[in-house]
């Protein structure tokens, strides 16, 4: 597994500059889901799996850019399923943005996922790692190495609240669940990137972040395999929890590579209003 968090290392640095120096436009490519690839979406991918293409333990690539998984070791153990760069379109207005990887065994259901890893590249660059040892922070250094900074662990209730989704055509029991922790004192934090707003939850000790099923998309819209799946490993390892409204996400399997899901991330006081204001519906 060190194998791999070296290689994600030697990623981030190299996306790291092409978020800083690189064209931010659009491309005349559009991946699986219709979306109009930036260049930068496209060349961070390149990045990675030119990256995991050397490390032997690695059996598949699926990326949040392509269409389907391919196979880079027959013999490998892992198969990783990882979104190249989370809220890209976030990074022509200098907002922080991510790279998010999940690295299971034998599919990408919930079950075999076994580590977690995520960038943000902010101010600062720092990478999250979870598995079996729990929680850690690393931050860049000046001398393009990873220091240990911390472990990170959830508090049992936090302040922070970032609801996700159009609110226009949030469901009515979502509405009120979102007003009820706004009237309890929770504070709106959301700049519109899953990884700053997961990783602010989780450094300021809790909260919630929800990206619930719309009226006009009840599946929700972050995906299984490369969004929901590792943020659910990370937030549980953390000490806090992550559901669907009722259901825990790492017991759910993606029915296509690029499922999606409705998602709860937080810590438990919090998980459990989600499970109250839920379970009717
Ligand atoms: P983006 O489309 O910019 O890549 O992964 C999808 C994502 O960003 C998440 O990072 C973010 O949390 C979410 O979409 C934001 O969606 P809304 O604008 O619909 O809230």
């Amino acid at each position: 597994m060190q194998e791999i968090y070296n290689a994600i290392q030697t990623a981030a640095i190299k996306i790291d500059y092409a978020i800083k120096h690189e064209d931010k436009g659009y491309s005349d490519n559009q991946n699986s889901t219709g979306d109009i690839q930036l260049k930068l979406d496209i060349h961070c991918d390149e990045i990675i799996e030119s990256i995991f293409s050397s490390i032997t333990t690695v059996k598949e690539l699926a990326s949040e850019e392509k269409a389907e998984p391919f196979t880079l070791h027959e013999e490998g153990r892992y198969l990783i399923g990882y979104d190249p760069l989370d809220g890209s379109s976030l990074a022509d207005v200098n907002l922080s943005v991510g790279s998010i990887f999940g690295i299971y065994e034998n599919d990408y259901s919930g079950a075999n996922l076994k580590a977690a890893v995520y960038v943000v590249y902010g101010p600062r660059v720092e990478i999250v790692t979870a598995d079996h040892e729990g929680v850690k922070l690393f931050r860049l250094e000046p001398d393009n190495t990873f220091a240990f900074i911390q472990e990170i662990r959830l508090k049992e209730r936090g302040k922070l609240n970032a609801p996700g989704g159009t609110q226009k055509n949030w469901p009515s029991h979502h509405k009120a669940l979102i007003e009820s922790l706004f009237a309890e004192g929770y504070r709106l934090r959301y700049s519109g990137g899953m990884v700053p707003d997961l990783h602010q939850i989780l450094l300021k000790g809790g909260g919630i972040f929800s990206y619930p099923g719309t009226t006009d998309v009840p599946a929700g819209k972050l995906r299984k395999v490369f969004e929901v799946f590792p943020f659910a490993f990370i937030y549980e390892q953390a000490g806090g929890e992550a559901i669907d409204g009722k259901q825990r996400l790492l017991d759910l399997k993606p029915e296509h590579i690029h499922d999606t899901t409705p998602c709860f991330f937080g810590s438990k006081e919090e998980i459990q209003k989600v499970r109250n204001s839920y379970a009717n519906y």
